[in-house]
């Protein structure tokens, strides 16, 4: 028999005894913690623990044009971002929006290098997924703003939004469900014999629930090509991570389906890339999924709406100091590619394509009421409702 539970005081099986965790924790779970250091054009090796699936210490040069596109497209996230906010709060749009500012790094350093037929499925976060994907910001605020021009023609909230054209699946609201669409687009790239992958992207909180594990198991039994990227900011709404799972590093969970798991600084970009192209480059060339863990956290509340008191100053602070950008900003300026005036000139340019953009979507059309009941029925039904009368009964 192996030690006892701490808490309930039962005995593990032999199969589960502390140290064959830590065995598969070892061999499954690569922590990448060095901040950008040696991440990049000088080659040297990243600081990893255990035998991991990655291959670091071959890992090719980071273009320096590429260090500086993954720079430039957090700070256009975070522009964006801010801008909804302040939108959102002037209630120039209705529902809610769900920020990620601080987390720019994970979902730019995973998303930077997909090709249009790959498949993101976004949770209610990811809303800049679609800018990095190359999304219309015209198309971007008008699902904000709910306007027929919209990708749905209006037909739902901001945070349900997706784009057919470049394979954006549209994040429904129960959270883990878009990767189980994520991973059924897998097995349909799968079967067509098409090198097109899917990244699926959900919070720490959605590991709670069913869809995730099953979604997980069924890619590992498949072999399916899929990255899974767990954004663990620590808070689901308002349940601490400590409630949600016993393990310190989510990653491991992967061990039980049968492929890597990876946990990785998700407010280093450098390092996120990295750990993702070779996730990316593994699914797409039959290697099978791979999760990974990117530790990171929201700045602000859950949506506009939470202040988000269960969470100590202390805790914010501590982590605006790990301000993704401003860390990039560092690593960039070590290596002389980086100066205010081109950061000015980003913003500058970017908030000039915002304002457009916000223009656009305000002087678009509201979608009429009847408009909902297209492509949901059969056009007989859809001429009922628009006829009702007729139908109605004679009293
Ligand atoms: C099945 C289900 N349960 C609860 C909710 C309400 N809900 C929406 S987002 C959310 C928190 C999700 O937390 P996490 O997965 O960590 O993602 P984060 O918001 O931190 O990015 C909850 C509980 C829901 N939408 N679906
Ligand atoms: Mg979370």
């Amino acid at each position: 028999m192996g030690p006892s539970n701490p808490v309930s005081g039962a005995r593990f099986p032999e199969s589960l005894r502390y140290n064959e965790l830590a065995r598969i924790r070892a061999e499954m779970a690569t922590k990448v913690k060095e901040p950008m250091a040696a991440a990049a054009a000088n080659g040297t090796k990243q600081k990893a623990n255990g035998s991991s699936s990655s291959s670091s210490s071959s890992a090719p040069l980071i273009s320096n044009d590429k260090l500086k596109q993954l720079y430039q497209t957090m700070l256009q996230c975070r522009l964006l971002e801010e801008r909804a906010r302040i939108l959102k709060k002037q209630a120039r749009f209705k529902g809610n929006y769900y920020a990620a500012v601080g987390q720019e790094a994970t979902a730019v350093g995973v998303a930077i290098d997909l090709r249009p037929e790959d498949t993101i499925a976004p949770s209610h976060r990811d809303f800049i997924t679609g800018l990095i994907k190359g999304v219309p910001l015209e198309a971007m605020f008008s699902q904000l703003y709910g306007r027929t021009t919209s990708p749905d023609r209006g037909r739902s909230a901001p945070a349900h939004a997706g784009y057919a054209p470049l394979n954006i699946i549209t994040p429904a609201s129960t959270i883990a469900a878009q990767l189980n669409i994520g991973t059924g687009v897998a097995l349909a790239n799968q079967l067509t014999k098409k090198d097109d992958v899917v990244v699926a992207f959900s919070g720490e909180g959605s590991t709670s629930l069913g869809f995730w594990h099953e979604a997980l198991n069924f890619a590992g039994v498949r072999n399916l090509p899929i990255v899974y990227v767990c954004q663990n900011n620590l808070w689901a709404e308002s349940v601490s991570v400590k409630l949600q799972t016993k393990v310190e590093d989510i990653s491991i969970k992967a061990a039980a389906y049968g492929f890597p798991g990876i946990t990785v600084d998700g407010n280093d970009v450098v390092a996120v890339y990295r750990v993702a192209q070779e996730a990316i480059e593994r699914a797409r060339h039959g290697g099978g999924p791979t999760l990974i863990e990117a530790k990171t956290y929201r700045w602000y509340g859950h949506s506009e709406i939470d202040p988000a008191k269960y969470r100590t100053a202390e805790e914010v602070e501590e982590w605006k100091a790990k301000d993704p950008i401003a860390a990039m900003e560092r690593y960039l300026g070590d290596k002389n590619l980086f100066s205010s005036a081109w950061k000015q000139q980003i913003t500058d340019e970017f908030n000039k394509k915002l304002d457009a953009a916000v223009e656009f979507a305000e002087k678009s059309p509201q979608p009429e009421p009847i408009d909902c009941l297209d492509h949901l029925y059969s056009f007989d039904i859809r001429d009922r409702e628009l006829n009702r009368k007729i139908y109605s009964p004679k009293f």
